[in-house]
């Protein structure tokens, strides 16, 4: 009698033995390979840029450090405005009209890129700003 509730005392300790090992085991592989995700594929920072006669915002400023992913919206079919180039990225992209058009950048360090249209007519201007510069904005400091 008491040998046996020791057996089954015994086979019990050893279901949940291994039952919160499985479970270690696979909370660990899932969580790694996550974390080694995010760090490879940090999310961009996005920027819109309307096309209407000139760009809008004119100039556009992101972080430096991080992928910057800016969406053009060409709203309208003049021809000039049908290319948008980046010399700096050797980027020469066509915009088709009422589309959206993500140009994708790499994370840069902190300085200042042109961008224009073929003839050289439409001209906008990248700032990529030193990150802490960046967070000292006023709206940076009511947000935290
Ligand atoms: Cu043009």
């Amino acid at each position: 009698m008491t040998a046996d509730w020791i057996v089954a005392i015994a086979a019990l300790a050893a279901v949940i033995t291994v039952w919160a090992l499985l479970i270690v085991h696979r909370g660990r592989s899932e969580f790694y390979p996550r974390r080694h995700h995010t760090r490879t594929a940090p999310s961009p920072q996005v920027r819109q840029i309307r096309i209407s006669g000139s760009y809008h915002p004119s100039e556009v400023h992101v972080s430096a450090g991080q992928p910057t992913r800016l969406i053009f919206r060409r709203e309208e079919t003049a021809p000039c405005s049908e290319r948008v180039v980046f010399p700096d990225f050797g980027i020469s992209l066509t915009l088709p009209a009422y589309e959206d058009v993500a140009v994708d950048l790499p994370a840069s360090e902190p300085g200042e890129h042109e961008f224009m249209c073929e003839m050289e007519m439409l001209r906008g201007r990248l700032v990529i700003d030193r990150v802490d510069a960046h967070r000292a904005s006023p709206r940076e400091v009511v947000a935290s």
